[in-house]
């Protein structure tokens, strides 16, 4: 299969989202804006995450890989106002997906994802969609602008893309032992008509994909640690069924452009609503955090309520007819927590 040629524009003064944009985005599940930030608002994004320990000092493990290694990330429910807010409601992310999605976006979350030098981890094949199905997100109206900190190439673990894969719909997602993710077979089958892609960026260029695109990105061996900047985003029209631990409809406050460079906050993160993974009984961040946490596949995961979780036997089946080989009402609930 040929590699086809990447779906990318170059962000510039009097920027619009074009046909052609609009027709890639329905039709390959993503678009590159390169230099979607100038140099002067990625140096405000990267005082602000990298600057202090504002944001990063909410940090948690977000899986151990099969080979120990692994990968970290901050996650909050709400922009906030400080420089990482302002890019998040900002025309130039929040109103380019909106033109992308068709219609009004509210903030579901943003996350800084911090890939290690020489022992970073993998995250392996998923739907973002295939986790937030389970919070009652009816509609896949959501996706992500993922914004590289550090350059993102192949050798560090930069993010790769099935083209073309959110049109296969929502994939069956599962425990692979570690985490839960899209099912194997189904992806390797996806794989034969779907090309692959790596999505090398530089620092401030951007990848806006729909949520039910297949990506994926490897471990990082490398010298170059791999932080990303993602913020994701809901169809207003698609507010959640379920109480979880994303925000339902939250108005989002646009700010214009200009707001990421005027914006002088680097280290207040009032309003952000940032998750603790500590308290596993008020909002636990997500199945693949506890996942990553336990050393044995017999888990126990109990939902007592949208906002407390226990854990419940999800225990490996040597059943034949269970050919998932797990016990699944304990795999559906917990899929809520993603
Ligand atoms: O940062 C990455 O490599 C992938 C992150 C991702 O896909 C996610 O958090 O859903
Ligand atoms: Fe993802």
């Amino acid at each position: 299969m040929e590699t086809p040629p990447l779906c990318e524009y170059r962000y510039h003064d009097g920027f619009e989202v074009t046909e052609q944009m609009l027709n890639d985005f329905k039709e390959q599940g993503y678009i590159i804006i390169r230099n979607l930030l100038d140099q002067e608002e990625l140096q405000k994004v990267i005082k602000t995450v990298d600057g202090s320990d504002a944001i990063t000092k909410h940090a948690y493990n977000h899986g151990i890989d099969e080979k120990g290694r692994k990968f970290d990330r901050v996650l909050w429910s709400h922009p906030g106002h400080d420089v990482t807010g302002m890019v998040a409601r900002s025309e130039k992310v929040a109103g380019t997906c909106e033109k992308l999605l068709g219609g009004e976006v509210y903030h579901y979350h943003s996350k800084l994802m911090m890939k290690p030098a020489k022992n970073g981890g993998t995250k392996p094949w998923h739907q973002d969609y295939g986790y937030w199905y389970f919070n009652g997100c009816l509609y896949p109206d959501m996706m992500t602008v993922f914004i590289p900190i550090d350059p993102c190439k192949k050798e560090n673990g930069c993010l790769q893309i099935l083209v073309g894969s959110h049109k296969c719909g929502r994939v069956e997602h599962k425990p692979d032992g570690r985490e839960i993710n899209a099912d194997m077979k189904r992806v390797n089958d996806i794989k034969k008509i779907c090309p692959l892609i790596y999505v090398e960026m530089d620092p401030g260029d951007a990848v806006l994909f729909h949520s039910n695109i297949l990506h994926a990105s490897d471990g990082n061996m490398s010298d170059t640690r791999r932080w990303a900047f993602l913020c994701v985003y809901n169809r207003a029209t698609n507010n959640p069924t379920i109480e979880h631990h994303h925000p339902r409809y939250t108005p989002l406050y646009k700010v214009p452009n200009s707001a990421i460079k005027e914006c002088t906050n680097y280290t207040d993160m009032t309003g952000k609503d940032i998750m603790s993974p500590k308290s596993l009984d008020n909002t636990i961040s997500n199945i693949n955090f506890v996942l990553a946490k336990t050393t044995s596949l017999t888990l126990k995961i109990h939902i007592i309520s949208s906002k407390q979780i226990v854990l419940r036997n999800l225990i490996p089946s040597r059943d034949k007819s269970r050919q998932n080989g797990y016990q699944d009402k304990a795999t559906a609930d917990s899929f809520r927590l993603v």
